[in-house]
């Protein structure tokens, strides 16, 4: 489906940032269906936390559109382990092409956060305006902070020069080229490895960690990259606009249709000692539904494509 028509003769200009993380390869992906020129850059040649070179760069490369999407992200161990990390590499990413982006006049920004911005309790499903209505969830408040540190940019940017900067606020997401690193990933891509290793190995147990009942929404990452392209000139508000599946899972029942997805016959195993994070999370998303967008993938869809495509990489992977 084409969202971005051009101008006779001329191109959009899209630069997308952290292209070869989850959500910025599914946005490439995306945007090859779109008659625009992309821009892409590596972390060796710009790192988006030195302020000089991303100002460089923006001008240089002189986008339209810039897509936020490079982050450092990581489940819920890695944010409670490494706090200053994700608070200093997330704020000085969205400070610095925020910035370079208003400097080189750039047209239009999409950035994206998280829906760990809001509060630890806020009622559910979360509205937009849940933002800053109460304490953060410990776990990720770092990351928390310099998420809406990025929304209060693009808010600032628009009410002091005019610029059209956007905010758009994923649940949880994934999809391929995830993170699957057991001590730094986020729950599903943890539970795909785990689960793929269990039945490889005939294994009678898996672990997850903490209690099982935490609710979480989760969003195939092509979905999100849809929504993105959709948004770039369909919304123009300072608000954030929350962007999930539009229903929660517990972790136990995740664990459930992962462990079918892999052929898994063992038990499941609650590490209690792990931590279980906010409670429930499930956004509303009527905002974006009212624009006209919808998801189309399925948990089971998402997480059969993922499977096969992380056991692939398994198989093909040198021994
Ligand atoms: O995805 P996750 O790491 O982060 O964990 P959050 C979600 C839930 O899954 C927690 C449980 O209750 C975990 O205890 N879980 C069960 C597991 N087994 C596992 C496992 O093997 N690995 C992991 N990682 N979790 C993140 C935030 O919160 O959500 C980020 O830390 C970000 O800042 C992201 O906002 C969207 O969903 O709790």
């Amino acid at each position: 489906m084409n969202h971005l028509p051009a101008r006779p003769g001329i191109k959009r200009r899209i630069w997308v940032s952290g292209h070869r993380g989850m959500v910025g390869s599914a946005i490439l992906r995306r945007l090859a269906t779109e008659d625009v020129e992309i821009l892409t850059v590596d972390r060796v040649d710009v790192d988006l936390r030195e302020q000089q070179a991303v100002r460089q760069w923006v001008a240089w490369a002189k986008p339209d559109v810039i897509i936020l999407a490079a982050a450092k992200v990581g489940g819920i161990l890695a944010n409670d382990s490494y706090p200053a990390d994700f608070l200093f590499d997330n704020l000085a990413i969205e400070t610095n092409v925020i910035q370079a982006a208003h400097l080189a006049n750039v047209e239009r920004l999409v950035f994206l956060g998280s829906s760990c911005i809001y509060p630890k309790f806020a009622p559910q499903p979360i509205k937009e305006e849940a933002l800053l209505t109460g304490p953060l969830e410990p776990t990720n408040e770092w990351y928390a902070i310099a998420k809406i540190a990025g929304i209060k940019m693009c808010q600032a940017y628009r009410r002091q020069y005019g610029r059209r900067y956007i905010s758009v606020m994923p649940c949880n997401l994934y999809g391929r080229n995830d993170n699957f690193d057991l001590a730094t990933s986020h729950v599903l891509p943890a539970l795909i490895r785990k689960f793929h290793a269990a039945t490889v190995a005939g294994e009678t147990e898996v672990v997850v960690w903490g209690t099982g009942t935490p609710l979480r929404e989760f969003l195939y990452a092509d979905d999100l990259a849809d929504a993105v392209v959709f948004l770039i000139d369909r919304y123009d508000g300072g608000e954030p606009i929350n962007c999930g599946a539009g229903s929660g899972v517990s972790i136990r029942q995740l664990a459930g249709t992962i462990g079918r997805v892999a052929g898994f016959e063992g038990k499941l195993v609650f590490d209690t000692e792990k931590p279980d994070g906010t409670p429930h999370r499930v956004m509303d998303s009527s905002r974006l539904a009212a624009l006209g967008w919808r998801p189309k993938t399925s948990l089971e869809e998402g997480v059969n494509e993922v499977y096969r495509w992380f056991a692939q990489t398994q198989t093909s992977e040198p021994a």
